[in-house]
């Protein structure tokens, strides 16, 4: 049986958890992420022939480099690259919990995004139009309640789809000003020599641009078994970008 990964990412306290347990029941475990102090619950579900492993990140409002939890829900889905990031939102503070979707559309196209809290959405009167969003956000919305098992169906559905290659996605990208246009374009053509469709080259292009040494060194160390290592220093000097 194929077994595929789903990352589960979001602000915390929007359900993650919650979904996770929903659907894996009670075969997770946890364990240590990369020697960091950070704890990966991991667990597994069935689905029309098929097993989903899923992992529940940490919950973060962004995925810098601002702490552990954000680098390595970071390094999870740009490095290890899941089958499909699963970004749970909350559905009653949406404003909220999209800077963090925009960042997340960025660095991957495999994002399946599900609206989760639907139930306390209702009772608020708050209602979303998932149709909307999804073309908005180019991937598949979905709207559920984990804690009440509803819309979990055609979310499996969904992540199948993905994951098979059955849905393409046009992720909304976030547009900058022309002369960072231009920059991160140079540097992505740089970045392309390098990593080619390994790693996401744009995403890592506005990474580097903003100084994230911490990112350089990461990645330093996944080249650095292919003798690439020090490749990313050069195209980061090359373009003045490691002086920062
Ligand atoms: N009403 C309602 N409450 C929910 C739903 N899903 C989760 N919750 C509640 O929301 C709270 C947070 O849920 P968690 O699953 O712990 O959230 P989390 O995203 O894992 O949080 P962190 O691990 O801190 O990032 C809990 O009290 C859940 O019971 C839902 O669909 N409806
Ligand atoms: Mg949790």
């Amino acid at each position: 049986m194929r077994t595929y990964t789903i990352a589960l990412a979001g602000n915390p306290n929007t359900g993650k958890s919650t979904l996770f347990n929903a659907l894996t029941g009670l075969k997770q475990h946890t364990g240590n992420w990369s020697g960091k102090t950070v704890s990966l619950a991991s667990g597994y579900y069935e689905y029309n022939n098929s097993r989903f492993r899923f992992i529940d990140l940490p919950g973060t409002y962004s995925l810098f480099s601002n702490s552990a939890d954000e680098e390595v829900a970071r390094d999870y889905i740009v490095f290890e690259k899941p089958d499909v990031t699963l970004l749970v939102l909350d559905s009653t503070a949406l404003e909220r919990s999209l800077n963090l979707a925009l960042q997340v559309l960025e660095m991957t196209d495999r994002v399946i995004v599900c609206l989760n809290l639907m139930d306390e959405a209702k009772k608020k009167g708050i209602k979303v139009d998932a149709g909307k969003l999804a073309q908005r956000l180019g991937v598949p919305v979905i709207p559920i309640s984990a804690r009440n098992n509803e819309g979990l169906d055609t979310l499996s559905e969904q992540l199948l789809l993905m994951c098979t290659g059955s849905i393409r996605t046009t992720p909304y990208r976030m547009k900058y000003n022309e002369r960072l246009e231009e920059e991160i374009a140079k540097l992505e053509t740089e970045l392309k020599l390098i990593v080619g469709d390994e790693y996401p080259a744009r995403w890592l292009a506005i990474r580097l641009l903003d100084g994230d040494r911490k990112l350089i060194d990461t990645l330093k160390q996944k080249l650095a078994a292919s003798d690439r290592g020090g490749m990313i220093y050069g195209a980061a000097k090359a373009l003045g970008s490691s002086n920062r």
